[in-house]
C-alpha cells in the first residue's frame, strides 16, 4: 500500500492545494493531508475548521484522510507508515525552501522520499495568504477556493 503525506498549514486550503491533492490521489493508494499545528503562526482558521474544510472539499476523492500533527513532519510520516511526502511547486521562488526541507527531511528519515508536483498553471500565483488578504478587503475569491472555504471566509470577514 503506497501512502503519501501532503503536509501544510492550509490556512485555508485553496484550489491550488486541491489540484495537488487530486493529482496525488490518482497515484497513491492513500493520501494523508497533514495539517500542521503551528503555534508560531497566528492562523485565521482553527485546526478544527481547517480539517473540516479539507474533508468537505476532498470527500469525493475516496482515498483522502485528513489529520493534524505537531512536532516534526518525519515523526508523523513514520507513525503513519508513509513512504512519500508530497509538496507543490509554484515557482522558482518556492524551490529553494522546498529543496532545503526535502534534504533535511531525507537526512532525518531516510525511508521517506519527497515528491514534487508542479502547480497547475491556473493556480501558480495562488497562495492562502493572498486569498485571505483579498477576502479581508471584500474581494471575491470564490474562483480560488473550495465552496466550504468561501462560505467560511464570508463568515470570518462579515
Ligand atoms: N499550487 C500548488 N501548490 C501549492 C499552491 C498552489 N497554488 N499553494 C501552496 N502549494 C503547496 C506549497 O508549495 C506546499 O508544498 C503545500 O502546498 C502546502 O503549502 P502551505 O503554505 O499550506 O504549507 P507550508 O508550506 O507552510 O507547510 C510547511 C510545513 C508544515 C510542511 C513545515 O513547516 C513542516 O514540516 N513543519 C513541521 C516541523 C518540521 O518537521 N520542520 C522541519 C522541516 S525540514
Amino acid at each position: 500500500m503506497r501512502i503519501a503525506v501532503y503536509p501544510g498549514s492550509f490556512d485555508p486550503i485553496t484550489n491550488g492545494h486541491m489540484d495537488i491533492i487530486t493529482r496525488a490521489s490518482s497515484v497513491f493508494d492513500i493520501v494523508i493531508v497533514a495539517v500542521v499545528k503551528n503555534p508560531g503562526k497566528n492562523p485565521l482558521f482553527t485546526m478544527e475548521e481547517r480539517v473540516k474544510m479539507i474533508e468537505k472539499a476532498s470527500v469525493h476523492l475516496g482515498n483522502i484522510k485528513v489529520k493534524s500533527f505537531s512536532g516534526l513532519l518525519v515523526d508523523f510520516v513514520k507513525i503513519e507508515k508513509a513512504q512519500v511526502i508530497i509538496r507543490g511547486l509554484r515557482a522558482i521562488s518556492d524551490f529553494e525552501n522546498e529543496f532545503q526541507m526535502a534534504l533535511m527531511n531525507k537526512n532525518l528519515y531516510r525511508h521517506a522520499e519527497t515528491f514534487f508536483l508542479a502547480s497547475h498553471t491556473d493556480y501558480a500565483f495562488l497562495s492562502s495568504s493572498m486569498v485571505k488578504e483579498v477576502a479581508s478587503f471584500g474581494g471575491d475569491v470564490q474562483a480560488y477556493v473550495p465552496s466550504a472555504v468561501w462560505e467560511q471566509l464570508k463568515i470570518k470577514y462579515r
